[in-house]
């Protein structure tokens, strides 16, 4: 009977221990630590015919059945650590990264030309110890010329160039009026940089625009002269165009006087591509500056004309037409 059960008993241990080696799945461990160590397991049924045993055999039975107790018990332990190890290998294995797959394509953005230019010349005079002013593109008749010396019966004022509004307002024709306000608001020393929208009533070809961009410059300060105009300009063109020879023709503003067109020695040519002059003194007065005290520079240019030379473009319209052919150039 002893001999016979500790037979059992053994063979239960090989049999189980095989099953727990061969289990692939922690489910399938779950069901074989049931199916033998349960409570209505292999293990329990082997143990009920115990109570058949004399007194002297079941202690030496029951010596064994904890070994095969235990045995079993450390195989289903080592099998669970080890398919649990697997699982987590596996799923590293499911998220590594592959460094070394293609990329996916995404098309590059760039600076529009126009902003290309626009953050070359602020950045210039940035460094110049500049400020970047802003100011309203719709504007009061006073802001855009009568601050600016402008009399009532200048062709700029005409209906024929400047976009009149219902009310009597106007769409700005330069980012002067930005200036003004500037000046009303800061006393000297004064010098900003103020870039933006302007619109003209201008038939639209391939050099105008009804709406386009202007960068305009102000200093005013004590003791400031048409050599201090002079130099920051000869400064700026050179930043931005390189070593070219650069020469002052006079000219007339009525924000101005005297007043110079600048223009650029570019490939070969003489190409007009500012204006400036030094601050009139009514300017000064209409925002409450002494021009006794006080004198100033100003200038202004196009930034479509700057994209163009710079860019070798043959039509202004380019530049507004979104043609991803014609932007992924610059
Ligand atoms: C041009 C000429 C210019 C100014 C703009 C200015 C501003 C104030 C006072 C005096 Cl607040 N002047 N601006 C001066 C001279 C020329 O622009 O050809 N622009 C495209």
């Amino acid at each position: 009977m002893t001999s016979n059960l500790e037979t059992q008993l053994l063979a239960l241990q090989e049999e189980g221990e095989k099953a727990i080696a061969a289990a692939d799945t922690l489910a399938r461990l779950e069901e074989l630590k049931v199916s033998y160590l349960g409570k209505k397991g292999k293990l329990g049924a082997l143990l009920g015919i115990m109570r058949q045993l004399s007194e002297e055999e079941r202690p030496k039975i029951g010596a064994i059945a904890n070994t095969v107790k235990e045995a079993l018990q450390n195989s289903l332990d080592q099998q669970r650590a080890a398919l649990e190890a697997a699982e987590i290998l596996a799923q590293l294995e499911a998220e590594t990264l592959d460094v070394t797959m293609p990329g996916i394509y995404r098309p590059q953005g760039r600076v529009h030309p126009l902003n290309g230019i626009i953050d070359r010349a602020l950045d210039i005079f940035v460094g110049l110890g500049y400020t970047v002013a802003s100011g309203p593109e719709m504007e009061t008749d006073y802001y855009n010329f009568e601050a600016l010396n402008t009399p009532p019966d200048h062709p700029a004022r005409d209906m024929q160039d400047t976009f009149y509004l219902p009310d009597g307002n106007l769409l700005r024709t330069q980012t002067s009026s930005v200036q003004i306000r500037y000046m009303e608001a800061e006393e000297p020393p004064i010098r900003i940089v103020a870039p933006g929208r302007v619109y003209r009533r201008d038939d639209v070809d391939a050099t105008h625009a009804a709406v386009f961009h202007q960068i305009e410059l102000l200093a005013v300060d004590e003791g400031l002269t048409f050599t201090d105009l002079k130099g920051t300009i000869k400064v700026f063109l050179q930043a931005m165009f390189g070593d070219i020879p650069i020469r002052f023709r006079a000219s007339y503003f009525p924000f101005t006087e005297p007043s110079a067109e600048v223009d650029l020695q570019w490939n070969g040519r003489w190409l007009e591509v500012m204006g400036c002059g030094m601050v009139d003194p009514n300017v000064l007065k209409a925002v409450g500056y002494d021009p006794e005290v006080y004198t100033g520079f100003a200038a202004g240019f196009g930034v479509e004309r700057f994209a163009m030379v710079l860019h070798q473009l043959d039509d202004i319209r380019r530049v507004y037409t979104s043609d991803l052919r014609f932007l992924r150039q610059f």
